[in-house]
């Protein structure tokens, strides 16, 4: 990886400038009813981009005012499917053409590389809103053959207002997955970004408004979670919550949603995915395929395959193929072509990382390269990679969330399933094997919401995506985000002569 001194040149000014800082409500940017602002800070220095207005707690209540009279009064819910998605399609259009410019904006407040921000994340971004406007259209509900001379009938309606929590790693991901089923069932929305990376949803919204949404139907609050998102979890006048973060928050605010409104919540939250390489393996590629679903975005992913069981017959070639990977790994600045990873997105993740990077040595794991930080400013940190990990470790028990590969060494497939159960999370495992029967195995042992085989981190904005356990409840993406955002209403009828 790149030295000390190439992190510590001047970064590179990213070409975007920030137009939007405003909460928006309604339709109109606004100032937070505090007047306070918060400062986003670039990850890659730790210094300002903009300073941001903070919501609290009535700024929530007048967004979600606002998102209430656009679906009790507004034509959003009414518009007829085809005009809803009119409007989701016209947005992804500007999305398209705004590629560049948002992706910089991600870069910059996140610290990903510009390339997989240009490249993989607005084109997805650009992807989803099409794949849920496709949907606007076809949600319907049943003719349903009950007992008795009654005609039947179920229809899907929206649910109201619906309050959405979205973390760092991916927020215009995470926006897309939440916004997405929302208006393509016809619900309005009250998003609050992450704190750190309040920028790109802000931008992409205003687009949306552009293409022709009406006010009120989308609104956007910056804000930290104990003040803004908790008073969007526990509003009386929210009817349905999505939230995706860590697993402590996640018991927070579906405590608030009971407490106050009972409303209904999808988690999307932590995860410590076994991935497994089987003895039968092309070692290249699963050692290359480890390492892309662990370090991929600074190893920021919920469902980073952070616990890499490796079968005997094969660890010690892979340790030393997943080191000499690890040591190649272009860290620099974001904005620079090549570069693989950028900094962490803060300083309380950063000193989190490290704190588990130093348990992992006091634990007696083998520390087989990196395990400092990179340069002397901003958030860079060495990609490091772990072997003899035993999995009563921390580093083998808790989401890290960071570049730390974690290797464990196993025996046999039942021994592997069972270790890889046995964890309070179950978000997604990667299995790396020839074998049919083994993949067909390990699919159905393990209990997690995702199974990748043979590859890692295919996120098509069709496929379902969700935990088992602690790592979440429901799912979003695909067909089954869309029944988090509909209420079903069933019709009885009695029929008047039945024997027509
Ligand atoms: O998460 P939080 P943080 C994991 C990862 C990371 C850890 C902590 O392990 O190291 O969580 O990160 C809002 N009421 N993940 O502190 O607190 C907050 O403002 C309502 C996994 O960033 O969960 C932000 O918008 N909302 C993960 C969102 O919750 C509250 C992605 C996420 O923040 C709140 C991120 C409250 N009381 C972190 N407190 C994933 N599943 O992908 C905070 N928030």
């Amino acid at each position: 990886y790149s030295t000390a001194a190439a992190i510590d040149e001047q970064p590179i000014k990213p070409s975007v400038q920030v137009d939007h800082t405003q909460l928006l409500i309604d339709g109109k940017f606004v100032d937070a009813a505090s007047g306070k602002t918060f400062p986003t800070l670039d990850p890659r220095t730790g210094e300002v981009i903009a300073h941001v207005a903070e919501g609290h707690s009535e700024d929530v209540d007048r967004a979600v005012a606002a998102a209430r009279k656009a679906f009790d009064q507004g034509p959003w819910p009414k518009f007829p499917a085809y005009e809803r998605q009119k409007i989701m399609l016209r947005a992804a259009d500007l999305i398209e053409k705004h590629n560049d410019q948002i992706a910089a904006l991600e870069t910059w407040d996140n610290g990903k590389p510009y390339e997989q921000s240009a490249q993989i994340e607005i084109p997805m971004l650009v992807r989803l809103f099409r794949y849920y406007a496709g949907w606007a259209d076809k949600i319907h509900g049943l003719t349903v053959p009950a007992d008795g001379p009654y005609h039947v009938q179920t229809l899907h309606e929206p649910i109201g207002v619906a309050g959405q929590i979205i973390p760092w790693n991916f927020p215009l991901l995470m926006f897309a997955w939440k916004v997405g089923p929302a208006l393509a069932c016809g619900n309005t929305v009250v998003l609050k970004t992450a704190e750190q990376t309040p920028l790109s949803a802000l931008y992409v919204a205003k687009l949306f408004h552009e293409a022709g949404l009406p006010a009120g139907v989308l609104n956007i609050i910056s804000g930290f979670g104990p003040t803004a998102g908790a008073a969007l979890a526990s509003h009386m006048d929210v009817d349905k919550l999505a939230f995706t973060g860590s697993t402590d928050t996640g018991k927070v605010v579906l405590q608030l949603a009971a407490k106050s409104n009972l409303k209904p919540v999808t988690l999307e939250l932590g995860g410590k995915s076994p991935f497994i390489v089987c003895e039968d393996a092309d070692i290249d590629e699963a050692v290359e395929l480890a390492h892309f679903a662990l370090f991929f975005n600074q190893g920021q992913c919920c469902c980073a395959g952070s616990r890499t069981f490796v079968h005997e017959r094969v660890h010690e070639e892979f340790v030393e193929k997943a080191k000499a990977r690890a040591l190649k790994r272009a860290v620099g600045d974001p904005f620079k072509s090549g570069t693989e990873q950028g900094p962490q997105i803060d300083s309380k993740q950063f000193e989190k990382i490290l704190k588990y990077i130093r348990s992992g040595v006091e634990n007696g794991a083998t520390l087989e390269t990196g395990g400092e930080r990179l340069g002397s400013k901003g958030y860079y940190i060495q990609p490091t990679v772990f072997s003899n990990v035993q999995d009563g470790m921390q580093i083998a028990k808790e989401e890290i969330f960071g570049p730390v590969q974690t290797i464990l060494k196993f025996k046999d497939l039942g021994e592997v399933i069972q270790r890889a159960n046995n964890s309070k999370y179950g978000l997604a495992a990667g299995v790396f094997t020839k074998n049919i029967d083994t993949a067909n195995t390990l699919t159905r042992a393990l209990k997690v919401g995702t199974v990748w085989v043979n590859c890692f981190d295919t996120f098509d904005a069709a496929i379902p995506f969700g935990g088992y356990k602690m790592s979440g409840q429901g799912r979003e993406k695909g067909e089954y985000s869309l029944k988090n955002y509909l209420q079903v209403k069933a019709v009885v009828t009695p029929l008047k002569n039945p024997a027509w």
